[in-house]
Parts: C-alpha cells; sequence; structure tokens
C-alpha cells in the first residue's frame, strides 16, 4: 500500500472498494453493461469490492446511493448518470470527502466537468450522426423522407446526443424530411410499444419511411405493434436502432431492421484500468471512448454469433 501521505490515499494492501451507482435495468444493453462492470471488478485483484447501486431510472435513488457510498468512505465511485443535470451538489460533496468519481456510459452537464475526473463512454453523437447518414444515403432518392422518432429517456445523455447527432446531419446535409412525431419511450421495450401504437393512430403507416428508436428495445417494441397493426417493419416503414444486442441483431436478420447502430457495454476491463489509476493520482485522459460500429443487412446474420449480449 501506499503508506507515505498519510491518511487516506486510496486504497489498502486489500485492494480498492468502488461504489457503482448503476441507471437500473431498462435494456439488454444495461443488463450486459452491469454484468461486464461486476464480473470485471471480480476477477481483478486490485478491487477488494464493488458495491453496486441499482438506481432503477431513478435520479432520486441514484442521488442516495451516492450520499451512501459517500459516507461509507468508498476510494471511488463509478456514477452512469440517469440524466446529466442536477449533479453538481452531490459530485461536490464526494470532492470535499476526497473521493474521486469516474462517470461511466452517460456524461453530465458541460459544467460539472470539473467535479469528475474521466468519463468512460460511448459517442452518442456519432451514434445520431451514424443513423441520419444511413437515412440521407438510403433515401438520397426519396421525394421528401417521412420520420418517427422514438427517444430514449428524457433529459439523458443519449437521449439528447443521439437526436442532435442524427438532425446535424439530415440539416447539414439540406436532406428533404419531415419529422412527423417524436416522443420517448424511457428506452424500454413496453414504452416504445405504447408510443408506436400512438404514432400508428395519428399517422397513416403508409405515409411513414423511417423510424429512428434510440435503442434495441424501444425499437423491438415498436416492432410489435407495428405487426400488431398489420404494418410490416422493415417493409412498410423502416427501422433503425442503436445498441447492437442479440435480439436486435436476429431481428435485423429476420428483415425487420434495417441498420443497426453499435453501442457497446462491455467495458468493465477498461473501467477498472481507469479507476485503479484515478485512485492511484495518475493523469488520465477526460474522456476515454468506447469502440464501436455500425451494420446493415449484409451484416447481421453474420454478425449474430459475435454479440455478447
Ligand atoms: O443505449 C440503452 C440503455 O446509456 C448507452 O441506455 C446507454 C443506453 C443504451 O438503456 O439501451
Amino acid at each position: 500500500g501506499l503508506a507515505a501521505c498519510g491518511g487516506d490515499s486510496g486504497g489498502s494492501d486489500d485492494g480498492l472498494v468502488i461504489g457503482f451507482v448503476q441507471v437500473g435495468a431498462e435494456s439488454a444493453w444495461r443488463t450486459a453493461n452491469s454484468e461486464s462492470v461486476r464480473s470485471s471488478a471480480g476477477e481483478d485483484d486490485r478491487i477488494a469490492e464493488l458495491k453496486f447501486i441499482d438506481g432503477q431510472q431513478d435520479q432520486a435513488k441514484q442521488l442516495e446511493g451516492m450520499r451512501n457510498l459517500i459516507t461509507q468512505r468508498v476510494d471511488a465511485i463509478v456514477l452512469a448518470p440517469v440524466v446529466e443535470t442536477g449533479w453538481t451538489e452531490v459530485l461536490e460533496e464526494a470532492r470535499d470527502a476526497d473521493i474521486p468519481v469516474l462517470l461511466a456510459d452517460r456524461s453530465v452537464e458541460q459544467s460539472d466537468e470539473d467535479l469528475y475526473a474521466t468519463r468512460l463512454g460511448s459517442d452518442f453523437v456519432e451514434e445520431g450522426r451514424k443513423a441520419g447518414a444511413w437515412v440521407t444515403e438510403e433515401f438520397a432518392d426519396a421525394d421528401g423522407t417521412a420520420v418517427l422518432e422514438l427517444e430514449g429517456t428524457v433529459g439523458s445523455a443519449p437521449a439528447n446526443d443521439r437526436k442532435a447527432g442524427f438532425y446535424e446531419v439530415l440539416d447539414g446535409e439540406g436532406f428533404d424530411y419531415d419529422l412527423l412525431d417524436s416522443q420517448s419511450g424511457d428506452f424500454t421495450a413496453e414504452g416504445g410499444k405504447e408510443v408506436m401504437e400512438v404514432f400508428l393512430q395519428s399517422h397513416d403507416p403508409e405515409d411513414v419511411d423511417v423510424l429512428y428508436a434510440h435503442n434495441d428495445e424501444m425499437g423491438l417494441g415498436a416492432i410489435q405493434a407495428m405487426e400488431e397493426a398489420g404494418v410490416e417493419p422493415g417493409e412498410d416503414v423502416r427501422v433503425i436502432i442503436v445498441d447492437g444486442s442479440a435480439a436486435g441483431f436476429q431481428a435485423g436478420a429476420d428483415g425487420k431492421v434495417d441498420y443497426i447502430v453499435e453501442c457497446n457495454p462491455v467495458f468493465g476491463d477498461q473501467l477498472m484500468d481507469l479507476a485503479v489509476d484515478v485512485v492511484g493520482g495518475e493523469d488520465v485522459d477526460k474522456y476515454v471512448p468506447v469502440e464501436e460500429s455500425a451494420y446493415g443487412p449484409d451484416e447481421f446474420a453474420d454478425e449474430l454469433p459475435n454479440r455478447q449480449y
């Protein structure tokens, strides 16, 4: 251990105690992410314990969990913030207690940047751009393209950014489109299905060209709603999803999904390395990206067996 500076200088010989405040269990992505972090921590000799807190998609629960971890004087806190705003106070409390905070997956608002050590996660704006680029290419010759959008959790980084990146491309290219409707399905299958049912009541499916769903679950829920309404997903309405779970790729292989923008949840090992570095006082980048790709129909079947969740 580090005996030098006295006091609590970052862990003991027995390894670090890390608190992980997770978003919830809203999607296959999330479950795979929790599993990745848990197993990486479990296999890592440098980590003594991972205290896992399930935020249940509720900021109040996440704040309470943060404060419990601060009281317990853990060595570091990993926070996956459900929404971007409302963290300043608790991040200041962690700083005042000398407990470094790392963000995993989602981000917080820009003005809180000095209050956390680093963020490990995906570039959600880039994911939105990939979805937008597919639309502008696929519908390049169309005479106006009608879009429906299923947004993620209101106020969350991936919902805000996947939206921003998508319209950045469409508007930037002067693409001729009509956004018919855009509503949140809270990143869940039930939410996606419910919202799609409402969409189908207010819009004639024949007038809809493409559905952009901010994650697999909402897209899969919407596909169910379409099928129940006699609409053929992937045929009558083209479908884009983000994440790339096995279920998403299966829907792609079945011809119900047209484009998958990958978002990779399996970053537990990378996160443990970062946490150890941060607690050890090493310089780390403020943002560490997770590698990911995007897939079209030719790749769905081949890629399916490679999916880890
Ligand atoms: O895309 C979605 C999950 O924050 C990147 O959260 C994550 C998103 C992911 O509910 O499925």
